[in-house]
């Protein structure tokens, strides 16, 4: 029987949905029907198991699914031996060290025989060990940023988005350790070449949907006196693609932007006397 490859995918949270909408991206087609645990791509040799996050790299390591998409928190928190195969970059966020508004902190040796509450004890314990500071860690799985209101810890060490729920809680942001983002982790030997090679064909998917998500398409209408300052400033792939406009002067002008520079890249060509820029996402984008 022909082989697949099984992917763990978190059922409902933070990172199901940009999970599921990347593997569409790539073209491969199935249900993403979250009341069943697993399913099978139509098009593609991949089938999906649907688990909570946590679970995703034991699985991996026990065999039950081959690759999976976690928080690099959650994967350097476990320890297990596997392969960061792909940054994905999506669900960023930061694990940091909060306090109360009155915990007169002046960095990490502030803790030194504090309580500190958490569900990163590795990633935290390893950071602290190397500034030679001892704490103790009480381990929480849930609601952490309320444990200093109880009495039970003295500061916390979480994940932070945006920062509201620390604010809400009264807490005090003060250093951020570690920063996150969700990656696509594998075992360092998937067991067969069948399955190497549609890991392969679906990295390659995955290569040209990230790049072309962090590229723009845009085209404007120049003045053509102008056009030898283009190529500098929107730097694309290869030479901008340029088409004669009927109105004497003016050309048209096709090129690719990456999305950080974009807003600079506008500014520059509006100075220069471009028209009618128009911007469009790009689907997939090759090398
Ligand atoms: O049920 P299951 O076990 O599958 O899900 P879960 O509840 O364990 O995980 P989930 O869905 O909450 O998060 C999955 C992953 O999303 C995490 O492992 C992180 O990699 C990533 N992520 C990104 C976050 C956040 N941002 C985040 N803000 N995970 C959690 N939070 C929490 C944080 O713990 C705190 O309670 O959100 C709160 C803070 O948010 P702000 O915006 O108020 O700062
Ligand atoms: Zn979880």
């Amino acid at each position: 029987m022909a082989e697949v490859l099984r992917i763990a995918i978190q059922k409902s949270g933070r990172l199901s949905e940009k999970s599921l909408e990347i593997i569409k991206n790539c073209g491969i087609k199935f249900g993403s029907d979250a009341r069943v645990l697993k399913e099978r791509a139509s098009n593609f040799p991949l089938e999906f198991l649907y688990v909570r996050d946590d679970d995703i790299p034991g699985y991996i390591r026990d065999g039950v699914a081959d690759i999976g998409i976690v928080g690099r928190n959650e994967y350097d928190e476990q320890a297990i031996d596997l392969e960061v195969l792909r940054d994905l970059g999506f669900a960023k966020c930061r694990l940091s060290i909060a306090v109360p508004i009155d915990f007169p902190y002046t960095g990490l040796a502030s803790l030194e025989g504090k309580r500190i509450a958490t569900s990163y004890p590795h990633i935290l314990g390893g950071i602290l060990a190397e500034q030679g500071i001892r704490a103790t860690f009480i381990q929480v799985s849930g609601s952490v940023e309320v444990t200093p209101q109880v009495g039970i810890a003295d500061a916390i060490c979480d994940l932070v988005s945006t920062g509201a729920t620390l604010a809400m809680n009264g807490l005090r942001e003060v250093e951020a350790i570690y920063t996150s983002t969700a990656v696509m982790i594998g075992r360092k030997n998937m067991g067969s070449e069948e399955k190497e090679n549609i890991l392969s064909r679906l990295e390659l998917r995955i290569d040209a949907v990230m790049r072309a998500s962090s590229y723009k398409y845009v085209l404007f209408n120049l003045p053509e006196e102008h056009l030898d300052q283009v190529a500098r400033i929107v730097g694309g792939m290869k030479s901008p693609t340029v088409t004669r406009l009927m109105e004497t002067g003016w050309v048209s002008v096709q090129t690719v932007v990456a999305e950080d520079t974009f807003w600079d890249v506008f500014e520059q060509l509006k100075a220069l006397g471009a028209q009618g820029i128009l911007v469009t996402p790009i689907e997939k984008m090759t090398e």
